[in-house]
This record gives C-alpha cells, sequence and structure tokens, in this order.
C-alpha cells in the first residue's frame, strides 16, 4: 500500500473508530471554553465516558485572548485551588491574581487531551435529542456544513446527560427555550463581583439531562457579565461536573 493511501486510512479509521464510540456517552459537553474543558476533563478523568464538541478547530472558546487581544487573565482568591491544581503560574496584583492566557488554555487542553475524552473539535450541536421530556443527546453537523450553508442532514449522539457550555449566546438551552418556552433573558451588564459569583451559582441541571455552565448560565439566569476574570468559570465547570456525575448516576438507575 503506498504511504499516502496508508495514511489517509490510518486518519479515517481512527477517526471514525473516536466518532462511533461517541454515539453513545455518558456525557456530551457542547463547547470547549473553561468551564467546558474542565467539566469534560474531569468527567473523563472519573471514567465517564465523555465528548467534548466545539464548532470551532481549535479549542479554548474565550481564554485566548485574553481581554481585548491583550493575552493576560484574571481571578480572584476562590479559584486559586484549580489554577493550582492546573499547575499554572500566576502572580498577585492587588486583591487579584493575574495568569498567563495562552498557558490556561493549553493547561486545560492538555488536561482534557489526557483525560480519554473524545474530542469532535469543527462539530457543532445544531439541536437536541429530547425524548420523554428529557434531553438525551444532541444533533450535531460539521461546522464547515454550517458555514457554506449546505443542506445536509446531521447525525446524533445520545448520552446520559448533556453540558451547555457554549458561553454567551447559549445555544443548546435555545434549542430547548424553542419548544419549551423557556425564556433566556441574556447575559446582565458587566457587574464582575456579582458576574462571577452568579456563574457558579447558576450552574445547575435546568431541565431533565440538561446541564448549563459559564457564561450561559450567566445568560439564562439573567445574571451580568464579568469579562476576562476566569475564576467562576473554572469554578463553574468543576460544579457543572459534580452535578452532571449526579444525573448519569440517577440515569443509570433508571435503566
Ligand atoms: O465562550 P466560551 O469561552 O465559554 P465559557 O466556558 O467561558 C466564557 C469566557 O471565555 C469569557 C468570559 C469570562 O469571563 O466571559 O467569554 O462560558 O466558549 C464557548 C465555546 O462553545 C463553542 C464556541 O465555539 C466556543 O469555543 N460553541 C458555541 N456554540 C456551539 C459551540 C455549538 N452549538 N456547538 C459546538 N460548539
Amino acid at each position: 500500500m503506498a504511504i499516502e493511501t496508508e495514511i489517509s486510512e490510518i486518519i479515517i479509521d481512527e477517526y471514525t473508530k473516536m466518532l462511533k464510540a461517541a454515539l453513545n456517552s455518558d456525557a456530551v459537553v457542547v463547547g470547549g471554553g473553561p468551564s467546558g474543558l474542565y467539566a469534560a476533563a474531569l468527567l473523563a478523568e472519573d471514567g465517564y465516558h465523555t465528548v467534548l464538541l466545539d464548532r470551532r478547530v481549535s479549542l479554548g472558546g474565550g481564554i485566548w485572548g485574553g481581554g481585548m487581544m491583550f493575552n493576560k487573565i484574571t481571578f480572584q482568591e476562590q479559584s486559586r485551588e484549580i489554577f493550582d491544581e492546573l499547575d499554572i503560574e500566576y502572580w498577585k496584583r492587588g486583591n487579584l491574581y493575574v495568569a498567563s492566557a495562552i498557558e490556561l488554555a493549553g493547561a486545560l487542553i492538555h488536561r482534557l487531551s489526557k483525560s480519554g475524552a473524545s474530542i469532535l473539535n469543527g462539530v457543532f450541536a445544531e439541536d437536541i435529542v429530547l425524548i420523554n421530556e428529557r434531553v438525551r443527546g444532541v444533533v450535531i453537523n460539521w461546522s464547515t456544513v454550517e458555514m457554506a450553508h449546505l443542506m445536509v442532514d446531521p447525525l446524533m449522539l445520545s448520552s446520559k446527560v448533556v453540558i451547555d457550555a457554549t458561553g454567551h449566546p447559549a445555544e443548546v438551552i435555545r434549542h430547548l427555550s424553542r419548544r419549551k418556552n423557556i425564556h433566556i433573558p441574556g447575559e446582565g451588564a458587566m457587574d464582575v463581583v456579582r458576574g462571577d459569583s452568579a456563574t457558579v451559582e447558576h450552574t445547575k441541571e435546568i431541565y431533565p439531562g440538561l446541564v448549563v455552565c459559564g457564561m450561559a448560565a450567566n445568560a439564562v439566569s439573567g445574571t451580568p457579565r464579568m469579562g476576562p476574570t476566569f475564576g467562576g468559570m473554572l469554578l463553574s465547570g468543576k460544579k457543572a461536573y459534580e452535578i452532571a456525575r449526579d444525573v448519569i448516576h440517577s440515569a443509570n438507575s433508571m435503566n
């Protein structure tokens, strides 16, 4: 076999193996920003079969650009433990801590890559699977299909829990809200202190089988945005993981 053929065959086989395994999982995390990356890594490290998908080719969501492309991020004392756990270098400036946006993105992506999760980048959730009043997965398609406005039918991923970590647009919940009349007020105006804690507070199972975290939690609760401070995002990811674990266990006990 020509090496050119061999390369293509290996890539197609390996990706297909991962995609087929992803068809039926414990958890699908939609969105690879800080909250989704951390939630997915923690779930997969615990042995839950976890799939993370992101519309973009590169994971990391809003981390890379720091604030207005100044690639530094800040966080508050409450989340310091997570930055230590991720082995990220940081230093104190007044009441805040500061770290490199690049290092945070790299550390989270590396952690997820090593966790055993299936990662589908360049793939987006275009809808939810809703059976007997419970979210049971997502409908997916290639981002390129969306970008080119092609009429191509999707495929489906089944899971025991779905986490909406899509950030400001809260896209997964919007698919539900169209059918269930759930009001999504959108995030409130900037208020760093309230916004950072609201992200964690409003991380919850918003509908049976659907957990919301990160900025999507602020969007559905109408609570403030908080700009380039990322502690709340990671704490929210951790809380989403804990809630998702319980949802998976109760789904297992229903079967
Ligand atoms: O917005 P994003 O970084 O999510 P987050 O975890 O973090 C927010 C912060 O980055 C920042 C902030 C901090 O204070 O406010 O904005 O809430 O990342 C969301 C990811 O979800 C992907 C999108 O490409 C991005 O990488 N995404 C959004 N919708 C979909 C999606 C979708 N329908 N399917 C797949 N991926």
